[in-house]
């Protein structure tokens, strides 16, 4: 089994997007290990992304993160990593293949819908930034 870090982002959590997107979860047959509505700060954003602060968007990105209320769960599978990776689809909705995430609730590159850690290090930095251990029984 393995854990990974994930977004319902501010975008579809504004546009009511937030069950279909839970069902799509339960039905891949992960288990939802821990959940939480949360209204990011900006200081909260920007310590979540640190990767990309020299990037051209962090700024965007990151008012973007705090522009509204976001989900943010951990997710149990086997793979779960790669595996809510490829429910996602590609960052950008334009290239995501049909059926996913990303394609069916993505709106641009920037408001896409979903988050979800890209390696095992950055799980084990994301997880613990938003839960503690008694609120992932
Ligand atoms: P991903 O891992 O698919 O979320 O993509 P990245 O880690 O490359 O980017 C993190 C977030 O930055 C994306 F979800 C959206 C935003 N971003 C932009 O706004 N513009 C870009 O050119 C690239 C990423």
């Amino acid at each position: 089994m393995e854990r990974t870090f994930a977004i319902i982002k501010p975008d579809a959590f504004a546009a009511g997007n937030a069950g279909k997107i839970l069902a799509r979860i339960y039905a891949e047959g992960f288990k939802v290990v821990g959940l939480k509505k949360l209204y990011l700060s900006k200081v909260e954003a920007e310590g979540f992304y640190h990767v990309h602060k020299a990037r051209p968007f962090f700024g965007e990105l990151t008012d973007f993160m705090c522009s509204g209320p976001c989900i943010v769960m951990v997710l149990e599978a086997p793979d779960a990593i790669k595996k809510w990776r490829d429910l996602m689809g590609a960052t950008n909705p334009a290239q995501a293949e049909p059926g996913t995430l990303r394609k069916e609730f993505g709106s641009s590159i920037g408001e896409n819908a979903t988050h979800g850690s890209d390696a095992p290090e950055t799980a084990a930095f994301e997880i613990p930034y938003f839960f503690a251990g008694l609120e992932l029984l």
